[in-house]
């Protein structure tokens, strides 16, 4: 055959395949995101709402009583914010988010949008005393982006606060993960596109945008140099909010690049937690939280249905040896002294969370506390020594003597013969 005539048949095949893969993601996108509207049933997480906004697909009915129980429960945590310094930035930012993105008036918004700008201002103050901030800067991040989008004006000193801790990346402290860093984008990447509304002009000066748009350069650049072959930024998890950041700075072609990587991910069942999976299904529709700032909520189409089906069966078959298989359990202090080993016996996908359980039940000795976060239960507490925002330190989960996990005690299946170490960590 005529190499010629090979290439041409080939560029046939691949022009009939193309609308057949897309037509098969489209379908697998739409099983996700009925896979997320299940989730509604679970207590209300205001990232979830925020995913099923932006989605294309929608039900009404679940999304309006979905809306109804987040604007209950955030009356009851800010009533409560007297008390505690709770509601954190973050989780503030994304009620605030949730509610903008259902087209919520001014007078649902009025409460919580003031008391983000007093948290707000509260981190800041703790960054001049403390050269930390009271959350991160993740939270700092969605905290600016949500007022961006909320078309709310940021002094020069909160936006300066974004920018300025850039130039301290270096410092060991300030760790920066993908996560971290693509929210940064976001937030800066609001601040240069903010128009005043119902007026065609720019929010803020000349001067400020370059600023911003400048420090946006330079982060993309890193983000960019991040980008592995497969698509992959980070993490699977962290590379759902990376291409965030590449759609909202225009860059299509690393989007598609990590978005075809992020299906196949998904078709594996790495996204049966509800967050992972809001922060996933966004960028799978090209969209971002900037998109938020548009919204009105109109022209929307409502044939979304919950999806029925079983959690996916996970592939491994139980292995038809009659030896026990074990997960091996150790704790280390911030010395790296093991304080505490022991083995627990593996029955079929237990989490790790069911693992700590069973060394408990068998060991006095060992004891575990959790906290529940939007992400699952987060491991506070390993033999009545708690990890604390106050000294920096956490809980870190490792599988092997370095390998550290990247999903939580309860989503992550242990496999026989693994090694797992807790170990007390900085951050
Ligand atoms: C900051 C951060 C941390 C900080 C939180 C403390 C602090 N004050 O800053 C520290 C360093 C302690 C941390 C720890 C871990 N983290 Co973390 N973390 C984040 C990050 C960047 C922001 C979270 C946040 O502030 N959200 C905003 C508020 C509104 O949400 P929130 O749920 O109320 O926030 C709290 C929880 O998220 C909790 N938290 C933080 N990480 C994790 C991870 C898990 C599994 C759970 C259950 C809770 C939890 O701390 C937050 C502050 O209190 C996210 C990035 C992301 N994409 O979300 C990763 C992220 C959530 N973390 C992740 C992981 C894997 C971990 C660890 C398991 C790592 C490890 N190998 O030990 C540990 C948790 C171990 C444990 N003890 O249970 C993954 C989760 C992926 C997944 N599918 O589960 C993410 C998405 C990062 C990533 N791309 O890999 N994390």
């Amino acid at each position: 055959m005529q190499p010629g005539v090979l290439l041409l048949m080939l560029c046939v095949g691949v022009l009939l395949l193309a609308p057949d893969l897309e037509a098969n993601h489209e379908k697998a996108i739409i099983s996700l995101n009925s896979r997320l509207l299940r989730s509604t049933t679970l207590p209300a997480n205001p990232s979830v709402h925020i995913a099923l906004r932006l989605s294309e697909h929608h039900s009404f009915h679940d999304e309006l009583s979905y809306l109804h129980r987040l604007k209950i429960d955030l009356r009851r945590k800010l009533s409560r914010s007297r008390l505690a310094n709770e509601p954190s930035t973050g989780l503030t930012a994304l009620y605030v988010l949730a509610l903008r993105a259902s087209c919520q008036g001014m007078s649902e918004k009025q409460a919580a949008l003031s008391y983000l700008k007093k948290k707000l201002a509260a981190e800041q103050n703790h960054t001049t005393h403390h050269q930390v901030l009271l959350s991160n800067h993740y939270q700092y991040s969605l905290g600016v982006l949500t007022l961006c989008v909320n078309n709310i004006r940021l002094d020069h000193s909160v936006l300066s606060g974004l920018m300025s801790h850039d130039h301290h990346h270096h410092n060991h402290h300030h760790h920066h993960s993908i996560d971290t860093l693509a929210m940064e984008v976001l937030a800066l990447q609001c601040v240069v596109g903010s128009k005043v509304p119902s007026r065609n002009s720019w929010m803020y000066s000349q001067d400020r945008r370059a600023k911003a748009q400048k420090a946006v350069n330079k982060l993309m650049e890193r983000m960019r140099r991040w980008q592995a072959s497969s698509g992959e930024i980070g993490n699977i998890y962290s590379t759902s909010l990376a291409l965030q950041a590449f759609i909202a700075t225009g860059d299509q072609e690393r989007w598609l690049k990590g978005r075809n990587h992020l299906l196949k991910e998904a078709k594996r069942g790495a996204f049966q937690n509800p967050m992972a999976l809001s922060q996933l299904l966004p960028v799978l529709y090209q969209k971002t939280y900037l998109d938020i700032q548009q919204m009105d909520c109109r022209g929307e189409t409502g044939d979304l249905k919950q999806l029925q089906l079983k959690p996916l069966a996970t592939a491994r078959d139980p292995e038809p040896s009659s030896q026990p298989e074990f997960v091996y359990l150790s704790v280390k202090d911030k010395n790296f002294v093991t304080t505490y080993s022991t083995r627990v016996p593996l029955s079929n996908q237990m989490s790790l969370l069911q693992v700590l359980h069973e060394a408990k039940s068998n060991d006095t000795n060992f004891k575990f506390e959790t906290v529940p976060t939007l992400w699952g239960p987060f491991l506070v507490s390993v033999n009545g020594v708690t990890g604390q925002d106050s000294t920096r330190t956490y809980w870190r989960l490792i599988s092997g003597t370095d390998t550290p996990l990247i999903q939580g005690i309860q989503d992550y299946q242990p496999q026989p013969g693994e090694h797992i170490l807790l170990q007390l960590s900085d951050y």
